[in-house]
């Protein structure tokens, strides 16, 4: 969309109707963190009273962010990522997804191939579990995670399909792939058909309930340390048929229960229900402190519900929150979701500088 303009603002008391603001007024902070930082200031609008607001020629359209709630959700309008994106609206995605954990994009059109490509950007990809199931055709490629309730011919799945019982986990609140010794970084949701009603995402904000915990809670989960595993969380649904090939292929692995967010500095919590065990506490007082720290991190005030609309893409940063999926009628509606995954750059344990004693 080169050449045409953001947002329009008329300053009325420069009497100067053309000039032109690149973000919208209600937006400041990003209209001049972008400004900044490209170099798209042709001139500033010194007689307009609101003076900070930078003023603009015709430019390329820059990406606009527009915040859901203050500081864990937004929308990003104005990019069209089944494109190469400009080195510039990356670097503004980036810099939206440190603030917000959670951003949703509208309206993407993209084919398998083009939603893989803008995933890599956020670094390199996972292949699906599902590789380790011998009993499933893959639906998508291997690089996706297949959040759909179809069978490999795009029908809905049988009520006791096996892929059907395994995907009832997402209904509890996870990370992804915390059960991977290398978790995953980032979550990149597109939703191709929706069902009318049901069938929402819910994200919680982990940092935001880490900060909220009285101090002397902070200081006894520094260092702690808990064993996640995918049959942790198969296993509270009641879901314990796995071969040992599949057990083999998935041990159990640790991960840090307070972790730093490298871009932001902010710490966050750590938790999901594919978490078992502490390191060092008996098995339950170590499960009752995980289901009550999941328990303080789902309170309302940190939750956002996603309700889909057809090709929304949908990205989450898995360090710092959680998310489930919330009933449909999954015998009845299709829904046709693909996820692509990134992965983290090292455990989280290595990353907080934590040696692990053998259990
Ligand atoms: O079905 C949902 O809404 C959540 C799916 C999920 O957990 C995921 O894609 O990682
Ligand atoms: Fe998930």
């Amino acid at each position: 969309m080169p050449g045409s303009l953001q947002q329009s603002h008329s300053c009325s008391n420069s009497g100067s109707s053309e000039i032109r603001l690149l973000v919208s007024p209600t937006l400041p902070i990003y209209s001049k963190a972008c400004v900044a930082r490209y170099g798209r200031v042709k001139s500033s609008c010194t007689i307009c009273p609101q003076a900070s607001k930078m003023a603009v020629e015709e430019l390329p359209m820059a990406i606009t962010v527009c915040p859901v709630t203050p500081s864990f959700v937004a929308e990003i309008g104005d990019i069209d990522l089944s494109r190469p994106l400009e080195p510039a609206d990356l670097v503004a995605i980036k810099d939206a997804f440190t603030t917000y954990a959670v951003l949703i994009f509208p309206d993407q059109h993209l084919s398998q191939d083009q939603h893989l490509d803008f995933a890599k950007t956020f670094g390199p990809l996972e292949t699906t579990i599902a590789l380790f199931r011998k009993d499933t055709k893959l639906r998508v490629r291997k690089e996706f995670a297949d959040v759909s309730n179809l069978d490999p011919d795009n029908a809905v799945w049988g009520e006791n399909s096996r892929q059907r019982l395994f995907q009832l986990g997402n209904r509890l609140w996870h990370t992804d792939s915390s059960f991977k010794r290398l978790p995953a970084r980032a979550s990149l949701l597109y939703a191709r058909s929706i069902p009318p009603i049901g069938g929402h995402t819910e994200f919680a904000d982990e940092r935001a309930a880490y900060e909220a915990l009285p101090e002397n809670m902070k200081r006894r989960l520094q260092g702690l340390v808990a064993e996640h595993s995918i049959f942790n969380s198969r296993a509270r649904l009641g879901f314990t048929e796995f071969s040992d090939e599949e057990r083999q292929g998935m041990p159990p692995v640790p991960q840090a229960l307070v972790r730093t967010i490298p871009e932001s500095g902010r710490k966050s919590l750590y938790l999901a229900s594919h978490a078992g065990r502490i390191f060092g506490m008996p098995e339950p007082d170590g499960r009752a402190l995980i289901d009550g720290l999941i328990a303080h991190a789902t309170q309302r005030q940190f939750v956002y519900t996603h309700r889909w609309r057809v090709n929304d893409l949908v990205i989450w940063d898995n360090r710092c929150t959680m998310h489930r999926g919330s009933e449909f009628d999954d015998l009845r509606w299709k829904r046709d979701m693909q996820r692509a995954t990134v992965s983290d750059v090292a455990n989280t344990c290595e990353q907080e500088g934590i040696t692990v004693a053998a259990a």
